[in-house]
Order: structure tokens, then C-alpha cells, then sequence
């Protein structure tokens, strides 16, 4: 599949506002697996998915999950976590792309985890960033992504435990998984 067929297939599941996130997504990702080694054309096809299942009802995002057997604990946090899980299958089975790192980039894309591949942190800076995000501490995390993206990813992961906790919210063990990851040696 090359990124015009993909970008064809995700606008009609996710036109307006998301799909125009998605392309920036998808333009600040390619960048960034320039910069940094990754493969250009498996980065953007995992940027172009990563929000395949956004605007899916929440009901089939938990059944999804479930029939999976992915994690049993993301049904008992903010259904804002399910649509990367969900996406992952629905991009393997459904689209028919059967590539376990962009799985997991796709996967992982909201919360993170342990040990995450060039590509899964890629995309995950990638969607902290594009263009049309705005929020307190993103120009820093932008400066770093240009120079060092483990550290962008410490900054971004930290703001954003930061940013649940002062919300009150509960913090998905990934994203403290991921966090603390960032620190080792
Ligand atoms: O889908 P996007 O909006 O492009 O971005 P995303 O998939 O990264 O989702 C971001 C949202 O997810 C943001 O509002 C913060 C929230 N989030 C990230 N990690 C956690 C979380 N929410 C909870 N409750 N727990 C987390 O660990
Ligand atoms: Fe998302
Ligand atoms: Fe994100
Ligand atoms: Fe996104």
C-alpha cells in the first residue's frame, strides 16, 4: 500500500478535523524518520493509521479489545486509550497491513510503554507535536525532537503525567512504564 492509497482509505473514516491532524501527523513524522534512521515509507504509513479508529464508537473500541485479549486493565481507564489498541487490529485485519512495528506504533501511540522502537517513539513525538497542537511546553518538547528524541520523548511523557495528575485523572501504568524507561542506561 503506498500513502495515497492510505490517505484515500483514512479520509473516509475519519474526514474533517481529525484527517487534517493526521496529514500533519504524517508530514512531521517523515521528518523526523529522516532525521533519525527509520524507515520513510513504514513511518508514514504508521502515521496515516495511527488514529484509524478515533471516531469509532466506544462500545466496538471495548469489544475489540476484548476479543483481542489486549491489555484487560485498558477497559477499567478513559476510553481516550482504546482507539490506539483497537486501531492496531482494525489496521491489521481490516486494511491488511501485517507489520508488528507499526502495530505497536499504532498501538501504543496515546500512553507509551517500556522499551518502544525508533518507530513507535517516532510516531508518538510525532502526534505530541504537529503543527497544530498548542499547549504549555510544546515548543520545548519541538526544540528537543530537532536534537535528541529520547529526550523529547522524557519531556513529552512527563508533561503529560503532569497534565492527567493536575486533571485528577488516572495515569495508565504504560505512560509511568515508558516514563521511567526513558532514564535508562
Ligand atoms: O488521538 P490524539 O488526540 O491525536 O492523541 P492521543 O492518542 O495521544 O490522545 C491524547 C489524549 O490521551 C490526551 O487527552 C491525554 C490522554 N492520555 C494520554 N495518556 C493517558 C491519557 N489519559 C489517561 N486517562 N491516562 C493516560 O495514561
Ligand atoms: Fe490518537
Ligand atoms: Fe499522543
Ligand atoms: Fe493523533
Amino acid at each position: 500500500m503506498n500513502r495515497e492509497q492510505a490517505f484515500t482509505i483514512v479520509n473516509e473514516k475519519i474526514a474533517g478535523p481529525r484527517y487534517e491532524h493526521t496529514k500533519r501527523v504524517a508530514e512531521t513524522a517523515e521528518k523526523l524518520a529522516v532525521k533519525y534512521g527509520e524507515d520513510v515509507e513504514k513511518t508514514v504509513l504508521a502515521a496515516i493509521f495511527h488514529d484509524y479508529a478515533k471516531l469509532l464508537p466506544v462500545d466496538g473500541l471495548r469489544k475489540i479489545i476484548s476479543d483481542h485479549q489486549m491489555d484487560p486493565r485498558l477497559v477499567d481507564y478513559h476510553p481516550e486509550l482504546w482507539h490506539g489498541p483497537a486501531g492496531a487490529i482494525l489496521v491489521r485485519d481490516e486494511i491488511g497491513i501485517d507489520d508488528l512495528d507499526i502495530f505497536n506504533a499504532i498501538r501504543y501511540h496515546t500512553t507509551g510503554r517500556a522499551g518502544m522502537s525508533l518507530l513507535e517513539k517516532i510516531i508518538y513525538i510525532a502526534d505530541y507535536i504537529e503543527p497544530g497542537r498548542q499547549f504549555d511546553g510544546l515548543d520545548e518538547v519541538r526544540m528537543l525532537a530537532d536534537i535528541d528524541l529520547d529526550k523529547a520523548l522524557r519531556k513529552s511523557l512527563g508533561n503529560t503525567i503532569k497534565f492527567l495528575i493536575d486533571k485528577s485523572t488516572p495515569v495508565f501504568p504504560d505512560t509511568f512504564e515508558a516514563y521511567n524507561d526513558m532514564f535508562k542506561k
